[in-house]
Formats: structure tokens, C-alpha cells, sequence
């Protein structure tokens, strides 16, 4: 329990996590009116350093406008009506739009976040950063509390709902009782090495996956100066053993010609390897505890899913705490878990398929190369296939 000087705040819903998926459902709540209190770990700078997503479904990019905070992404965001697929060399074009009428929008997480959290100050209602031991308390009462320690002191946040938006490794889904919580993973045995440089992108309109015989690439954009690029990397390398020029000379036999010759090479602004692996935590709901993003799921990058995917989780837990505190319906809150998932699973199974097709794992023999050619020569020659893979990436309806 909390000593007698913690400071005490009295809200509807509780959010731990200062990450997209926090920031946006405290803005969705927000403009229904409802109101929340935001617990963040690290500082909002720290919060900002991180580079991760760069990809947005429409579907995201239609919540993101929803909730109020879509005018830089509208006015900055860079439309891809299409994907590439490089194997053996050979690049290949699925144009999403024309398949399914639907496209995606390359706009980095990083300036989501700093919009989202420009509009979360200019709501006035608290965020805590740099909260320590926050812990939740609870669940199963007519009350959740939120305790925890920020530079100001020990403090106690009083809700009706908390949502744990914490990611991966935050106390939301390691407060719902063992016994309760089934969790189902899959760890890659390879990482990517990520680089963002000041460079103009080498496609500027299209994400280009490239499947080759050393491994996976990627290359992408933040915007029409700044690219950034991945290549598949043992899980045993450390970012000290990648200098600019081994990631530079390791990225363009990866990729078809046309698009190496594209490539501008430069200092890398950022250099990190993250880890793959999927993962998914059920339920996404234990009394008062409701769980979206990453910290009821993770996706291998290789669908541009992870982001997404928390938009949508975020998408749903809104309208239904937006149902229960204005109307005291349950049905929305009752229904969450059992919703998110199903959409998650079809997600979860498209990021698995897709790392499965386009990387190199240690048992990946002349057969298994061959029939990763076979099944983009599948997808290639069939536009049904294509619409198939289109309908995924451009993001599934909500
Ligand atoms: P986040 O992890 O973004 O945010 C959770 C927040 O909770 C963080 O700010 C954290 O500090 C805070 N927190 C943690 N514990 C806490 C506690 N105890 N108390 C209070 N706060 C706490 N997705 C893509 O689509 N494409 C990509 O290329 C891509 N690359 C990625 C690279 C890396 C290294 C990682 C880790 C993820 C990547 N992702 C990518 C996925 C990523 O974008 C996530 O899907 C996205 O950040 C999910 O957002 P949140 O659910 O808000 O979780
Ligand atoms: C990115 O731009 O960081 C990005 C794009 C597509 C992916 C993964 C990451 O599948």
C-alpha cells in the first residue's frame, strides 16, 4: 500500500504506456469526452528516440485522423500504392491499389508519437513520465489503482479501467494472475540490423522486401531525405561488430540492380538490431486490466504489422470504454478480447508466412530456397494471390 504522502488522481481510465498505442486511445477517449490519466516509465525525450515502425495501413491512418492528431501525417505522409518483392535479383511489382483499392502510407512511429503527444499536452490532463514500480492494483474490485513514483513523488492514479499499453516488457500482462493468462510464442533465430541515414530513399514509393541468397533486406523512408534499411543479421552480432561500410557492402547484393543503383549510401543516424519473434497473450481483458499492442502481442516486422496492429486494438478498446462509461453497456468491453484476437491471429499468421518466405533460416537448404522461389513465382502468377497479399498488407477492415 502507499505511504500517507502519495498524491492521489481520480480519473475514468488508467493508461500505462506513453508508446502509440497509450497516447492514442487517451486521444480517442479525449474527444468522446472521457477522461484518463497516462503513466509513462521514461522520459518523453527517451520515448522519442526509439526507431521503429515507418508503415501505415489505411485503416490506421483513418483512427489516427479520427482521433484529431492526422494533419502532419496528411500533410507529410508519403502514399505507396504498391510493394516490391526482390528474389534472385528479379524485383517484382504488387500494386495494392488497383488490386484492392487500397494502399499504405509511409510515416515514421516516431513523428506519430510526437504528434500524439503534442495533442495529449494540449488536452491539459496529466501524463506522468518517468514513472518507477508502477504497479496495478484492483483488478477484480469496483476500483483499479495505479501506483507508482515519478520525479514529483509517489503518487496513486484511482480509475473506473486501466489499459495496459506498456509493450513487451511492461507490468499490464504480468499483473493478469498466471493461471488466467496463455501465451503462445515463436522466436526467429536471426534479428535485423536497422540503419536510418539522411539520404533520399532509393524507393520512394514503394517498400522493397528483397528475398537473396545471403539473406533478407529491406529498404524503406522516413521521408524524401531520410531512408532506412534493414538486413537480416545472425542473432549472436552486436551493433559494434556492423560499421556503416560492412551494413552498406552487405545491403546492395542483396537487391535487384535497378534498385542498388538507387541506393545513396551515407552515416548512419541510427543503428540498432532488433530481435524477431511472434507472440500473442490471451486474454486481452482481466476485470478492470485491458491489454492492447505490444503488450499483448508482438509481430516479426516483415508485414509492417506491429504498429498496425496496436492501432486496431486501440481502435476497438476505445469504442467500447467509450460505450461502457456513456451508456453503461458492457457489450463492447465483454466482446474486446475475443474481437482483438481473432484479427490478431489472421495478422500473426501473415507476419509468420511472410518471415517464413523471405528470410534465410540455418536449415534453409537448396530445396527450401527453391520452394520459397515457387511460392513468389505462386504469388506472382496469380492475381488472386496478389489480391490475397494485398488485402493483408494494405491493412484488414477493423
Ligand atoms: P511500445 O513498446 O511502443 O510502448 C510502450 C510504452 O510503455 C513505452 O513507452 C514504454 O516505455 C512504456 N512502459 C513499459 N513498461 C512500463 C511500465 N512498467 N510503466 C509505465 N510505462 C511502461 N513495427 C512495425 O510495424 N514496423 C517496424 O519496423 C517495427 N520495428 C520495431 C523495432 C523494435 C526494436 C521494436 C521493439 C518494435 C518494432 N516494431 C515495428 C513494433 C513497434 O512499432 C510496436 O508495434 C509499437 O511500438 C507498439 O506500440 P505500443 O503498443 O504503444 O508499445
Ligand atoms: C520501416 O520503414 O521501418 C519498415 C517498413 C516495412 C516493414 C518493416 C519496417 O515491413
Amino acid at each position: 500500500m502507499p505511504d500517507s504522502a502519495s498524491r492521489t488522481l481520480h480519473t475514468q481510465v488508467a493508461i500505462v504506456g506513453a508508446g502509440p498505442a497509450g497516447l492514442l486511445l487517451a486521444a480517442l477517449l479525449h474527444k468522446a469526452g472521457i477522461d484518463s490519466v497516462v503513466v509513462e516509465r521514461q522520459s518523453r525525450d527517451y520515448v522519442l528516440s526509439r526507431i521503429r515502425a515507418g508503415i501505415l495501413e489505411q485503416t490506421s491512418v483513418d483512427t489516427i485522423v479520427q482521433a484529431g492528431v492526422g494533419a502532419r501525417l496528411m500533410a507529410e505522409g508519403i502514399v505507396h500504392p504498391g510493394v516490391d518483392i526482390v528474389a534472385g535479383g528479379h524485383k517484382r511489382h504488387l500494386d495494392m491499389h488497383r488490386l484492392v483499392g487500397r494502399q499504405v502510407m509511409a510515416y515514421g512511429q516516431t513523428e506519430l508519437t510526437r504528434d500524439l503527444m503534442d495533442a495529449r499536452e494540449a488536452t491539459d490532463r496529466p501524463t506522468l513520465y518517468e514513472a518507477q514500480d508502477v504497479r496495478i492494483e484492483g483488478l477484480l474490485d469496483s476500483a483499479v489503482q495505479v501506483h507508482g513514483v515519478d520525479p514529483q513523488g509517489a503518487f496513486t492514479v484511482h480509475a473506473e479501467w486501466v489499459a495496459g499499453c506498456d509493450g513487451f516488457h511492461g507490468v499490464a500482462r504480468r499483473s493478469i494472475p498466471a493461471e488466467v493468462l496463455h501465451t503462445f510464442e515463436r522466436v526467429y533465430p536471426f534479428g535485423w540490423l536497422g540503419v536510418l541515414a539522411d539520404v533520399p530513399p532509393a524507393s520512394p514509393h514503394a517498400v522493397v522486401y528483397a528475398q537473396s541468397d545471403e539473406g533478407f533486406a529491406l529498404c524503406s523512408m522516413r521521408s524524401m531525405t531520410r531512408s532506412r534499411y534493414y538486413v537480416q543479421c545472425p542473432l549472436t552480432d552486436r551493433v559494434e561488430d556492423w560499421s556503416d561500410d560492412r551494413f552498406w557492402a552487405a545491403l546492395l547484393p542483396r537487391l535487384d540492380p535497378q534498385t542498388a543503383a538507387a541506393v545513396v549510401t551515407g552515416p548512419s543516424i541510427e543503428k540498432s538490431i532488433a530481435p524477431l519473434r511472434s507472440f500473442v497473450a490471451e486474454p486481452m481483458r482481466h476485470g478492470r486490466l485491458f491489454l492492447a499492442g505490444d503488450a499483448a502481442h508482438i509481430v516479426p516486422p516483415t508485414g509492417a504489422k506491429g504498429l498496425n496492429l496496436a492501432v486496431a486494438d486501440v481502435r476497438l478498446l476505445a469504442e467500447a470504454l467509450i460505450d461502457r462509461c456513456r451508456s453503461g453497456s458492457a457489450t463492447g468491453i465483454d466482446s474486446y478480447s475475443q474481437r482483438a484476437l481473432q484479427r490478431i491471429w489472421r495478422v500473426e499468421r501473415f507476419s509468420w508466412w511472410a518471415t517464413t518466405l523471405l528470410h534465410r533460416f540455418p536449415d534453409t537448404d537448396a530445396f527450401s530456397q527453391r520452394l520459397q522461389r515457387a511460392e513468389l513465382d505462386e504469388l506472382f502468377g496469380s492475381e488472386r494471390a496478389q489480391a490475397h497479399f494485398a488485402d493483408q498488407y494494405a491493412g484488414l477492415p477493423i
